[in-house]
């Protein structure tokens, strides 16, 4: 049987400050844990962006005078939202989240890196300048499929998300592996209708957890990927 993968788990930045308790808490955001660990079993390509910010992100309220958190300002003519301080490369607040199983995790995208610009998408800065690898490496490894769980579902998840599809990745968000921030009540909702509009389709982890395994069994069958033959 050849050993083309064509399906990957992509989980977005499951990280303490996005997590109650940590400084851009998504509600619920730790409930996320048991459904990317189980997820992972059933994916043979897992990988997890990680947001990873300099101290003096500009992103962060605490880098422009007499601002707060959920004001808005221009940042390289994109409107950009301040957020509280959080993911700061090497804090505590970066890591993932404690029970997070990182053994089938085979590779960590970090984002956020560059000061002067934010990221949202696992795949490019907001400006859409720097790639963060992500892209070329699934493409490396025959994916077609993407399926997308974490934090937040309405600012890193939808972002990831809506590049996926511009990527051309079949692209799952599967929402009950996903928690959101809600800066304004509603942004979630308002998420999902727009990565559904875009293209993506929402799925729950057992839907996707099923379909994965039907089509591990038909490659089984015949050695050969289910897929192929439609082509
Ligand atoms: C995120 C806001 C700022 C996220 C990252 O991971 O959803 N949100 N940085
Ligand atoms: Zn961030």
């Amino acid at each position: 049987m050849d050993n083309q993968q064509q399906k990957a788990l992509i989980l977005v930045d499951i990280q303490k400050d996005f997590v109650p308790g940590g400084a851009l808490p998504a509600e619920g955001g730790r409930e996320v844990v048991p459904v990317a660990n189980r997820l992972m079993e059933t994916f043979d390509l897992v990988v997890a962006t990680q947001d990873w910010h300099p101290a003096d992100h500009l992103s962060f309220a605490s880098s422009h005078e007499g601002k707060e958190a959920g004001d808005k300002i221009e940042l390289e003519g994109l409107e950009q939202i301040l957020w509280p301080d959080h993911c700061v490369q090497g804090s505590e607040g970066a890591k993932f989240v404690d029970g997070l199983r990182m053994g089938p995790i085979k590779k960590v995208f970090k984002k956020g890196v560059d000061q002067e610009i934010d990221s949202y998408s696992g795949f490019y800065d907001n400006r859409h300048r720097r790639a963060t690898g992500l892209s070329d490496y699934l493409r490396e490894r025959e994916v077609e499929e993407v399926y997308i769980a974490g934090l937040a579902t309405d600012v890193c998840v939808k972002y990831t998300a809506l590049d996926a599809i511009k990527e051309g990745f079949k692209t799952y968000v599967v929402i009950d592996g996903c928690r959101g921030v809600n800066l304004e009540a509603g942004d979630v909702d308002k998420a999902i209708r727009e990565m559904k509009d875009a293209g993506a389709r929402i799925v729950r982890a057992e839907e996707a957890e099923v379909e994965v395994e039907v089509e591990v069994e038909a490659e089984n069958l015949d050695g050969r990927h289910p897929r192929a033959s439609q082509a």
